[in-house]
């Protein structure tokens, strides 16, 4: 049986290999990479809480503006040179469209979905019902 147990797990090692897949994606950092004028991925899914970093892996600057165009948001405009990323953690639930300033007419743009994270429902509902009723009559004299 021991032999057994050793030949299943040697096996297992062997099919695994070396490879340590970290695949975190429920919470924390997401990226986009800004590469050959494009942002990938062009749209993304994160939910509330989670923050995005995009990373320039491109040879020319960049920006990572929020809003469209012709309809600027204040969320964030961060101008990126090769190399360089910026953060940016979503608060709220929604959808953001995004663009960069300087490739937006060459069709950067892009947009990232933020969804609310299951709330936890159902609380206390039983309260108390009835209070004091009758209260002090004047007394009649
Ligand atoms: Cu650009």
């Amino acid at each position: 049986m021991r032999t057994l147990a050793t030949a299943v797990a040697l096996t297992f090692m062997t099919v695994c290999g070396g490879t340590t897949s970290s695949t975190g994606s429920t919470s924390g950092q997401v990226i986009v990479s800004l590469h050959n004028l494009a942002f990938a991925p062009l749209s993304l899914s994160i939910q509330v809480g989670q923050t995005v970093r995009w990373r320039n892996d491109d040879q020319v600057a960049h920006t990572v503006t929020s809003g469209a165009p012709a309809l600027l948001s204040d969320l964030f405009d961060q101008m990126l040179k090769p190399g360089e990323t910026f953060d940016f953690t979503f608060a709220k639930a929604g959808t953001f469209p995004y663009f960069c300033r300087i490739h937006a007419p060459m069709g950067m743009l892009g947009s990232i979905t933020v969804g609310q994270t299951s709330a936890t429902s159902g609380g206390t509902t039983s309260g108390t019902t009835g209070g004091t009723t009758g209260g002090t009559t004047g007394i009649p004299y």
